[in-house]
């Protein structure tokens, strides 16, 4: 998709996964996005499915000039349990997937994450994790003026009242609680979109009628994505229809009044012998000044807003 001048440049870290396709569907098929590069990490399965499936959904959705980059397989700290309950063996089940007609770019995502925001104007390229923090938090301890330099971060993970690994913790802050604590702790703007957020976010019966009215291939490709997301969420945990977590982030970026959000400070745990991996949001009180804590949960979404993007994102692509 040809993106403007004014465009927000964005790289997406992720671990394909159903709604990380989702999200790259969006990101590529909205002109206000423009997706300078895609990262991957191991987490919804391990690091060379997850970096297929990137390559995989890029072919789907013709974008075979956006650079990928592989970056770490494994969690700073943890061993990596991955996610096939809710993605399958391959990370993308229920799909047919094209073949990348591509090689994978040389070099490690997190070098290339380095090295695409020092070489770019300050306060010009927003990061969107949406898996496990590691190549992120790498990223950090490797080139710390990094923090200074990017425009914000808007990452899917955490809750602040619910979890889903756990009872409290969610899978990506769970999978790698020392990287995300990392990433937390830095200066730089944050926006935590967990799940609070995106368990709002559900792709209904109906919803899933306006992608397939679409009739292309990415449309029923996205619907068979869909297909297999709801029988997992049927099947492992208490949902009729599936959260679309990831894709949030991204839509946010498009459009901030998609979701409300609340300024508070974060934090994660990390020793809990429960409740390693939550996400701790102190929400108490009065709500604290930009000045005073750079990081903010999402709240609230605008239902219809949020998954009318995704369809015209999904019509635009042809
Ligand atoms: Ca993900």
């Amino acid at each position: 998709m040809m993106s403007t001048g004014t465009a927000k440049k964005i790289i997406m870290d992720c671990d394909p996964g159903h709604d990380d396709a989702m999200a790259l569907i969006l990101a590529v098929g909205n002109p206000a996005i423009d997706l300078v590069g895609v990262t991957t990490v191991g987490g919804n399965q391990s690091l060379d499915k997850v970096t297929y499936n990137v390559r995989s959904v890029l072919e789907m959705v013709g974008a075979t000039d956006i650079p990928v980059h592989a970056g770490c397989g494994q969690p700073l700290v943890r061993p990596l349990s991955v996610a096939a309950y809710v993605h399958g063996e391959t990370g993308l089940d229920g799909v047919e997937l094209p073949e990348p007609s591509r090689p994978l770019e040389p070099g490690h995502a997190v070098n290339w994450i380095i090295d695409t925001i020092m070489k770019s104007k300050p306060q010009t390229i927003t990061l969107v994790p949406t898996g496990p923090l590691t190549n992120i938090a790498m990223a950090v301890r490797m080139e710390p003026r990094i923090v200074e330099r990017v425009k914000e971060v808007v990452l899917m993970g955490g809750g602040y009242h619910v979890g889903n690994a756990t009872p409290v913790a969610e899978f990506n802050v769970k999978t790698d609680p020392e990287a995300a604590h990392i990433v937390f702790e830095q200066d730089w703007p944050l926006t935590m979109v967990g799940l609070d957020l995106t368990h709002q976010a559900l792709c209904t019966p109906e919803t899933q009628d306006r992608i397939n009215a679409i009739g292309t291939p990415l449309a029923a490709f996205a619907s068979g994505l869909m297909d297999f997301f709801r029988k997992a969420y049927q099947d492992s945990e208490d949902f009729i229809n599936p959260p679309v977590h990831d894709p949030c982030t991204v839509a946010y970026l498009i459009d901030p009044t998609v979701f409300t959000t609340r300024r508070c400070h974060l934090d994660v745990e990390l020793r809990g012998s429960l409740t390693a991996g939550m996400t701790v949001a102190d929400l108490r009180g009065l709500e604290p000044s930009s000045e005073d804590c750079h990081t903010q949960v999402a709240v609230k979404l605008d239902f219809d807003k949020f998954w009318s993007l995704i369809v015209e994102a999904i019509q635009r692509l042809g």
